[in-house]
């Protein structure tokens, strides 16, 4: 074999060996995700275990709710993470939580947000939704939402990339989902706002929090 071919082979076997490392790579919630780059692991947040109790009253399209009332189960087919999602936020400044912890400081986190809408089209923006981390704002390109069914029923949720190459610090870090803004959608709601099923985070950092898995004790 001339040193050409003996090249050649070793680049096959290089690259056959890395495409089965990224088949099998990182995913510790145990989703086969291609795109999650080789040293990274995605971890996925549910809405649905944060800590609620300091959300207080809150508007939904037919009534309101508080703290833990903003938890719904999904009760159709809408590709809900985890069986639930959070929803009646359409208050101003109301406040989804996620406290996160880091192993170390790092700047190659990406954050994927999972939406859904009910009741109207609209669109959301960091002009009418605020999303922060340790405090300071993140830019997100908007989200539309189209051909919404009416109330009772939703969209299915859908990934949605909220920003890329975010720093994370060692210890703990807060992103913050705020509803900014009075816009009512319909029905007794007061502002406009997402339907959150989970935030995934994507990094070389080993990330962990404590899931208030409490919260779906009424369910
Ligand atoms: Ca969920």
């Amino acid at each position: 074999m001339n040193r050409f071919f003996k090249f050649l082979t070793a680049a096959v076997l290089v690259a056959a060996s890395a495409a089965t490392l990224a088949a099998c790579g990182g995913n510790g919630e145990g989703t086969d995700n291609p795109s999650v780059p080789a040293g990274s692991k995605e971890y996925v947040f549910e809405a649905e275990y944060v800590d609620c109790s300091n959300i207080g009253n809150v508007d939904g399209w037919s009534g309101g709710g508080s703290n833990t009332d903003v938890i719904a189960p999904d009760m159709g087919d809408h590709d809900t993470s985890n069986g639930f999602y959070v929803t009646y936020l359409y208050t101003n400044n109301a406040t989804l939580e996620f406290k996160i912890n880091s192993d170390k400081a790092v700047n190659d986190a990406k954050i994927v947000w999972r939406l859904s809408a009910e009741g109207a089209d609209y669109t959301i923006s960091t002009s009418n939704y605020k999303v922060t981390l340790n405090g300071t704002e993140l830019q997100y390109a908007p989200v539309q939402f189209k051909n919404v069914p009416g109330v009772g029923d939703m969209l299915p949720f859908k990934d949605y990339v909220l920003a890329t190459n975010v720093s994370l610090v060692e210890g703990e870090n807060v992103i913050r989902l705020i509803t900014s803004n009075t816009t009512s959608l319909g029905g007794t709601t007061t502002a406009t706002a997402p339907i959150i099923d989970c935030i995934k985070i994507t990094t070389s950092a080993t990330l962990t929090w404590n899931p208030v898995e409490s919260n779906l004790d009424n369910f």
